[in-house]
């Protein structure tokens, strides 16, 4: 067991459909904390850096279009194992094949708006933390 630290997005497909709320009480329910949050447009040049593991891949382009299109929610979350419980509240990566009970699952259907993004790694949080507080 250890405390843990982790970037929570919530993407602007969530927050154009009002589910901020929903994506944030879900976290406070399940028992983490959140620390600091805020509401932002993210810049591309900000959001090249946060996903610069995926520059190479075919939905890149796509992917940073679209954190960049609309307004954010970033959220510094901490609790025990925040990093894996916040990945497990959040379902898999396609919300089509995400299971109901999960955030994807719960209220998506399409890969790149999948509403919710949470650091996978405690590493990879310290670096997104900083990026954003
Ligand atoms: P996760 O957000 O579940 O950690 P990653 O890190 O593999 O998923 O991908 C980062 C983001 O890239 C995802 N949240 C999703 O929006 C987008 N993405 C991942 N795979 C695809 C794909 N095959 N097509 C389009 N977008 C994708």
């Amino acid at each position: 067991m250890a405390r843990e630290e982790t970037l929570v997005i919530v993407k602007p497909d969530a927050v154009r459909r009002g589910l901020i709320g929903e994506v944030i009480g879900r976290i406070e329910r399940k028992g983490l904390v959140i620390d600091e949050m805020r509401q932002l447009r993210i810049e591309r040049d900000l959001a090249e850096r946060h996903y610069e593991e995926h520059r190479e891949k075919p939905f890149y382009a796509e992917l940073v279009d679209f954190i960049t299109g609309g307004e954010v929610v970033v959220a510094r979350v901490s609790g025990e194992q925040a990093v894996s419980v916040v990945r497990a509240l959040m379902g898999p990566t396609d919300p089509a094949a995400a299971p109901p009970g999960t955030i994807r699952g719960d209220f998506g259907t399409v890969i790149t708006e999948n509403l919710v993004h949470g650091s996978d790694s405690p590493e990879s949080a310290k670096r997104e933390l900083d990026l954003f507080f």
